[in-house]
C-alpha cells in the first residue's frame, strides 16, 4: 500500500470514539486526497462523521510539527529551532540518566491519553518504557474512570448490551450522552428501531444535538441523575412492574432496594431534579412497561463529584425488569471489557524494577507538578493535550511553566502543552503504521497498515520508545520487536475467552474480525461480581465508605433542587462537553473544523442573561476562583435557568482567554478517582 501511489487502501479511525469506523483512503500521487468510509464494516456500513471526511485537512496541515525541536524562547512563548534526531535523543537519554542518578527514576513522569487508540501506540511500546526505566505511573482517570467503576459494581465488568441488538429495544433511553455527535452510529441503530415505534428518550442538562433528535427530551439539574434513576424504581416497585423472578433468581439486594427506594418520592426526586412529578411519572411507567428497553450511559454525567454512584444507580435498572435476558435491552457505558488483550506482554510490568513505583492521577497534574518532596522533575507528554484537556488550567499551566521542568512532547503539532517543552517530537499520524485497534463499543477488530511514508522526520510512537529504550541501555529484546509481533502477543489471551479465534493472520485476510460472542449467551452465569449475581446491594462498596445500594449523594460544588444556587457568590453550573466537530482539542487547530464551529460560545438561559444584563452574541466573561473563561454569550432556553454550557475543548486564543478548563475543579470523584469537569460553579459577566 504504502509503495503504490494511486489506488483505495482499507484504514481504522484511529480517534478516541466508541465507534472506530473502517475508513477507505484513497491516494493520488502518493498523497491521501480523500477520505471516505469503508461500506463493508459490518457496523459502521461506510458512513463516517465530517470531522474525519476532512481529516486531510490535518494530516497535510502546513504546520505539522515534522522535525524534532529545542526550544529557544521562554516556555510557552512558542520559540523553538530544528535538531537532529540523534541529538534530540541524546539529550532525553543524557537528562533522564542524570535524573535517575540524582533523583532516582520515579522522578520521570510520562502523561498520556487516547489521541490515537492505536493498541500498540499507547499501551504497548511506551508502558515498556516507562516500565523498563522505572519511571513513575500514571493514573489514566481522565475519561470514563467513575462510570466505568460504577457499571462494574453492579455488572462486575464492562461488558452490556452489543450494539447490532440495540435495535431491538422498544424504548431507548440515551441518558448523558450527547449520541449525534459522538457515537453517530447508534444513533442509525436507534433510527432503525424508531421506525417500529420505538421511543427514544432523552436526559440531559442541556438541549445537546441529540436531545433536538429525540421523541422526548427531559432535562434536569447536573449531578442529580442517581435521585432520578431511585426515583424510577420507587414507582416500578410501587406499581408492581418488577420481575420478581428475575430478581430472585439473578440478584442480590433487591429486599434491601425495594425498602430503600421507597424513601425517594416523585416529590422528593422532583424537588433534586427540577424535572415534574408527573414528567417522572410518565418516564418511569414507559421505561418499567417496555417489553424490551435498553438505556445508552454517556460519559457526561459521571463527570461529576458523584459520577460513580449516578452510573451505578443506572445501571441496577435493567436488572428491575429482567432485561438482561432479553435481546436488544440492558445498559450499556463502555463495552471495552469484551476485548481485553493481553496487557503484561504489550507492557511489560515485568521489566520495571521498582514495582512499587508511586502513581500520579493526571487529574492532579497540577499539583502534582507543584510537589515540593520527591519532585517531578521531568515530564514525557504524548497523545494528549493536558494544557487544554485536563482541569483546572492555571494550575497544570503554573506546573508546566516549572524552569526546573524537563518537559518532552511528542506530538504531530505545536499544541498549547507543546509550546512548554524543551524538546518537541515530531509524531506520525495513525496513517503512517502499523496498529491493532479495538472498539469500546462495538466488537470487531481491525488492523492498520501503513498506507502513506512517515511525513518528514516523523515517527510513530512504537519507533521512538523502541528507539529511546535501546539509546537507555534498556532490555534489547524487548525494544527490538516490531509491530506484527506484538500483535500477536497481545491477541494471544487465553483469559479473555471473547479473544479467542482473533488472529493477526485473520486480521490481514478478513480486515473487520468479531471477538467470539459465544459466550454472552451464559452472561448472566459468569458475572465476575464478587457473589457472581448482579449487585444492586454491594458490599465492596459498603466496605469502601460507600452507600451499598443505588444512592444520591449531592456534588460537592453545584446544586440540586430548583435554583439553589440564587443569591451565591457564584450561582450558575458551568458544564463544558465536547463538541461536534472537534475530537476533544484534536482538530482545534484545523481552519476547516473550526470554520464549522466558528467560535467558543456560552449558552445561558434568557432568565440568567436578563438578571445580568446579557444579549445574545455579547462577549462575556466566565469566572470563579479557579480562573476566566472569555467567550461570546447565546441565550437559549435549552436548559434550567441555572446552568450554562459551552461546548467543545478549544486550545488558548490569540488575544482571548478560551480553555473552559480553567473553570473546572481537579477533584476525584466517588468512585474510580475520575474527573470532575461539570461540578463546577461560574459567574458570568458582559465584557464591557
Ligand atoms: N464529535 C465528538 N465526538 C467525540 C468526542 C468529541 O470530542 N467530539 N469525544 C470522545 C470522547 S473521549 C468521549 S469520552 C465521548 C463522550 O461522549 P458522550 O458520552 O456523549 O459524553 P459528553 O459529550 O461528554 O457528554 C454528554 C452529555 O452529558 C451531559 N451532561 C453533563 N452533566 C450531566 C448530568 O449531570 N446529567 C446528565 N443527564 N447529563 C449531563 C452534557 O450536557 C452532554 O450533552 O465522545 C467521544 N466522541
Ligand atoms: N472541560 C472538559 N475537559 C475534558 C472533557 C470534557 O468533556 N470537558 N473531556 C475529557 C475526556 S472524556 C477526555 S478523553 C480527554 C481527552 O484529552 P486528550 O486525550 O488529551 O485528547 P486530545 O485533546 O484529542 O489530544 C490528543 C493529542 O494526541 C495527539 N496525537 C494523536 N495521535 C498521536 C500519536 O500517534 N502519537 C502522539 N505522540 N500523539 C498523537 C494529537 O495531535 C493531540 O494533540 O479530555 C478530557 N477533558
Ligand atoms: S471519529 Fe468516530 S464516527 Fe468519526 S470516523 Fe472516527 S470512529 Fe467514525
Ligand atoms: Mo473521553
Amino acid at each position: 500500500m504504502i509503495q503504490q501511489e494511486n489506488g483505495v487502501f482499507p484504514a481504522v479511525c484511529p480517534l478516541d470514539c466508541p465507534d472506530t469506523c473502517g475508513l477507505l483512503l484513497h491516494k493520488e500521487n502518493g498523497k491521501i486526497v480523500k477520505i471516505t468510509g469503508n461500506p463493508e464494516h459490518p457496523i459502521t456500513k461506510g458512513a463516517i462523521c465530517n470531522k474525519v471526511r476532512h481529516m486531510t485537512h490535518r494530516i497535510y496541515h502546513p504546520e505539522r510539527v515534522l522535525y524534532p525541536l529545542r526550544r529557544t524562547g521562554a516556555k510557552g512563548e512558542g520559540a523553538f529551532e530544528r535538531i537532529s534526531w540523534d541529538e534530540a535523543i541524546r539529550e532525553i537519554t543524557e537528562r533522564f540518566k542524570a535524573l535517575i542518578a540524582q533523583y532516582g527514576p520515579e522522578s520521570i513522569l510520562p502523561y498520556s491519553f487516547y489521541g490515537n487508540m492505536g493498541i500498540l501506540s499507547v499501551d504497548g511500546m511506551d508502558r515498556r518504557f516507562f516500565n523498563a526505566l522505572g519511571a513513575s505511573q500514571l493514573k489514566q482517570t481522565i475519561c470514563n474512570s467513575a462510570g466505568n467503576a460504577g457499571f462494574k459494581s453492579v455488572m462486575g465488568f464492562n461488558g452490556g448490551t452489543v450494539p447490532e441488538d440495540t435495535e431491538h429495544a422498544d424504548v431507548i433511553i440515551v441518558w448523558g450522552g450527547n449520541i449525534v455527535s459522538t457515537n453517530m452510529h447508534q444513533v442509525v441503530l436507534a433510527e432503525k428501531a424508531r421506525k417500529r415505534g420505538t421511543k427514544v428518550i432523552v436526559i440531559d442538562v442541556h438541549k445537546n444535538q441529540t436531545g433536538q433528535w429525540a421523541d422526548w427530551f427531559i432535562p434536569l439539574y447536573p449531578g442529580t441523575d442517581a435521585a432520578l434513576a431511585v426515583g424510577i424504581m420507587h414507582i416500578m416497585f410501587r406499581d408492581g412492574l418488577v420481575d420478581e423472578e428475575f430478581l430472585q433468581r439473578y440478584t442480590l439486594g433487591h429486599e434491601q432496594l425495594r425498602e430503600h427506594a421507597a424513601s425517594y418520592t416523585p416529590e422528593y426526586v422532583s424537588s433534586i431534579t427540577g424535572i415534574p412529578v408527573a414528567d417522572i411519572e410518565k418516564l418511569a411507567d414507559l421505561y418499567g412497561r417496555a417489553a424490551v428497553s435498553y438505556i445508552h450511559i454517556g460519559n457526561g454525567l459521571q463527570h461529576h463529584d458523584n459520577g460513580g454512584l449516578t452510573v451505578r444507580s443506572i445501571t441496577c435498572l435493567p436488572a428491575l425488569t429482567g432485561q438482561w435476558l432479553k435481546r436488544g435491552g440492558g445498559a450499556a457505558k463502555s463495552n471495552g471489557g469484551y476485548n481485553s488483550m493481553n496487557s503484561e506482554a504489550l507492557e511489560r510490568p515485568d521489566l520495571r524494577p521498582n514495582p512499587e513505583a508511586r502513581t500520579i492521577n493526571m487529574n492532579r497534574i497540577g499539583e502534582a507538578l507543584a510537589m515540593t518532596e520527591h519532585p517531578i522533575k521531568a515530564l514525557f507528554v504524548y497523545c494528549s493535550n493536558p494544557l487544554v484537556v485536563a482541569p483546572d488550567a492555571e494550575r497544570v499551566q503554573a506546573g508546566f511553566a516549572r524552569e526546573d521542568l524537563f518537559t518532552v512532547v511528542h506530538d504531530l503539532f505545536m499544541t498549547d502543552t507543546a509550546k512548554y517543552a524543551d524538546i518537541v517530537l515530531p509524531a506520525t499520524s495513525s496513517f503512517e503504521n502499523t496498529d491493532l485497534y479495538a472498539s469500546y463499543w462495538h466488537q470487531y477488530v481491525q488492523l492498520q497498515e501503513p498506507v502513506i511514508p512517515a511525513l518528514g522526520e516523523s515517527k510513530s510512537n512504537v519507533e521512538l520508545f523502541s528507539l529511546l529504550g535501546r539509546a537507555m541501555g534498556l532490555d534489547e529484546e524487548a525494544f527490538g520487536e516490531r509491530e506484527e509481533d506484538m500483535i500477536v502477543q497481545a491477541l494471544d489471551y487465553p483469559d479473555n475467552p471473547y479473544l479467542n479465534g482473533v488472529t493477526l493472520e485473520r486480521l490481514k485476510k478478513e480486515r473487520f474480525v468479531k471477538l467470539d460472542m459465544s459466550p454472552l449467551a451464559t452472561y448472566l452465569d459468569r458475572l465476575p461480581t464478587p457473589s457472581g449475581k448482579i449487585e444492586l446491594y454491594s458490599a465492596e462498596l459498603e466496605a469502601a465508605g460507600l452507600p451499598p445500594l443505588p444512592s444520591y449523594v449531592p456534588v460537592k460544588e453545584g446544586y440540586d433542587g430548583v435554583r439553589r444556587g440564587r443569591g451565591r457568590q457564584y450561582p450558575l453550573m458551568f458544564i463544558s462537553p465536547p463538541n461536534h466537530n472537534f475530537l476533544n482539542s484534536t482538530f482545534a487547530n484545523v481552519p476547516k473544523h473550526q470554520q464549522l464551529e466558528k467560535q467558543p460560545v456560552l449558552q445561558i438561559h434568557p432568565e440568567d442573561a436578563h438578571e445580568r444584563g446579557i444579549e445574545d452574541g455579547d462577549q462575556v466573561v466566565v469566572y470563579n476562583d479557579r480562573g476566566t473563561y472569555e467567550v461570546t454569550a447565546k441565550v437559549t432556553d435549552k436548559m434550567l435557568p441555572g446552568t450554562v454550557v459551552s461546548q467543545g475543548l478549544w486550545w488558548e486564543g490569540e488575544s482571548r482567554k478560551q480553555r473552559a478548563n480553567a473553570l473546572t475543579p481537579d477533584r476525584l470523584s466517588d468512585m474510580g478517582e475520575g474527573a470532575t469537569f461539570f461540578s463546577t460553579v461560574v459567574e458570568v459577566q458582559r465584557q464591557p
